[in-house]
């Protein structure tokens, strides 16, 4: 049997924005109120998506949600037509309106958590989407990723889809960019480590103090029961509020793992060593390769800055590993200087390709966030919707659908354009049709 790890990239949706709604998160509030790019924000994804295709890896794309979204908008208030329920927001509640505008389910690394077949009680893949509590924009996610979700891996057989967690922010959940999986094969049973920022119901337990905890160890904990998982084979690890504080929202932007190595900052973690040393005991014999960067090498706001850690370290079929990388690395001396030296010396990672997704990066959310990992056996893949798996086919065929449907400008001002509804509801509607995915969203469902 084959084991394959496969990315799903979220596609951008059309009303991808910068609104500054994430406080904690220092890009998305620094470029408030720029004018983004629609159309080159999801060709940008496209791009990187179709590499890692040709680069041998299995690719797949998870479609973006409907924004504005018009049904949070009546939970809150806002009433008549559509056109009026856009307007009277708009009008009345600027921000509100702004987040349900936010194309943030582009970053799907925060979709679910998903714990392979291997390392499951029952021997299924499992899904739990996040339920994004502590940002109201994001918060609006769990129900259709759920949904999308279970379009993509509908066969009971092999897939479990659990409903995300209570939303509240005593199990505030981000998924998988809190999440990494260490593992000397991807079939092989690995070591889940799931990633917290405080202890929910502990309030004497270290947390940060300027910026907000989104991930409590209580819903990490939740997640692993969920998904059957073995507690010799699952570790929980704080990050290190001080770094939280200096805008580390997610683990992912302090350290990424892929099979035997886990790559991270020398400050990301809150009592490390310990942590380092039961994740190696619960990892067993094979060879594991800790990658420590140094301050000294690169500080906390260089990586927060270049993403250095936001990078998706893969194994493509020629076994190099590889980090994919944003092009503002190679734009930071120091971080620049340090890759080179990461590839130049004999450890594993043996490889960097960067890619331009600044249209992402300015809101935050670098090439791994822009991915969920799942890894599947040839079964498992096969069960699963092949019309979302990236092909010379389904590239060409997206490509012409944002040519065809998305804005080249988009100012924050024009959300409340009542054309940008009927465009963005026009565009999803026939994405459902080309990855096969059935009526997913609210406004197909009415
Ligand atoms: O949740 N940005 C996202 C970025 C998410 C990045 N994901 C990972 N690290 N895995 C967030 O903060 C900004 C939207 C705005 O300001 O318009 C935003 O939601």
């Amino acid at each position: 049997m084959q084991h394959f790890e496969v990315n799903y990239d979220g596609l951008v949706g059309p009303t991808h924005n910068y609104a500054g709604l994430s406080f904690g998160n220092v890009a998305s509030l620094a470029n408030a109120k720029a004018s983004s790019s629609p159309k080159e924000a999801a060709l940008q994804g496209l791009r990187k998506m179709k590499s890692l295709h040709d680069m041998g890896m299995k690719q797949g794309v998870l479609a973006p949600q409907a924004r504005p979204d018009i049904d949070a908008l009546r939970r809150l208030g806002f009433s008549g037509s559509e056109g009026e329920v856009l307007h009277q927001a708009a009008t009345q509640a600027p921000a509100i309106f702004q987040a349900v505008c936010s194309a943030s389910s582009m970053w799907t690394a925060n979709a679910a958590t998903v714990s392979p077949s291997a390392d499951t009680d029952n021997g299924k893949v499992h899904f739990t989407p996040a339920n994004l509590t502590n940002k109201f924009h994001r918060s609006l996610e769990p129900q259709t990723s759920g949904r999308i979700l279970q379009a993509m891996f509908n066969n009971s057989r092999y897939f479990e889809h659990h409903q995300h967690l209570p939303d509240n922010e005593h199990f505030g959940d981000e998924g998988a960019a809190n999440h990494t999986r260490l593992c000397r094969e991807y079939g092989h049973a690995g070591v889940e480590i799931f990633v917290f920022g405080r202890h929910a119901f502990d309030s004497s337990k270290p947390a940060p103090t300027r910026y907000p905890a989104r991930q409590t160890l209580e819903a990490s904990q939740a997640i692993a029961r969920l998904h059957g998982l073995d507690s010799d084979t699952t570790v929980f690890l704080q990050q290190n509020p001080a770094v939280i504080d200096q805008g580390v929202f997610h683990n992912d932007v302090i350290a990424v793992g892929n099979q035997n190595v886990l790559f991270y900052h020398q400050q990301a973690f809150a009592d490390t060593q310990n942590k380092l040393d039961e994740i190696k005991q619960k990892f067993g014999d094979s060879p594991l390769h800790f990658i420590e960067v140094a301050t000294d090498d690169v500080s906390v706001e260089d990586a927060v800055k270049s993403y250095l850690f936001n990078t998706q370290l893969i194994t493509p079929p020629d076994g190099k590993m590889t980090l994919i990388a944003p092009t503002e690395c190679q734009e930071n001396p120091a971080v620049n200087t340090y890759l080179e030296q990461l590839v130049a010396s004999d450890g594993p990672i043996q490889r960097v390709n960067f890619f331009d997704v600044k249209q992402s990066m300015r809101n935050g959310g670098g090439p791994a966030c822009l991915r969920l990992r799942v890894a599947l056996n040839d079964e498992e893949l096969a069960a699963a919707n092949p019309n979302c798996l990236m092909s010379e086919a389904l590239f060409a065929r997206l490509n012409q659908w944002v040519e065809k449907h998305y804005r080249d400008r988009l100012a924050v001002d024009e959300l409340r354009d009542p054309a940008l509804l009927e465009e963005s509801r026009t565009a999803l509607d026939e994405l459902t049709q080309i990855l096969k995915l059935g009526s997913v969203y609210a406004f197909q469902r009415a």
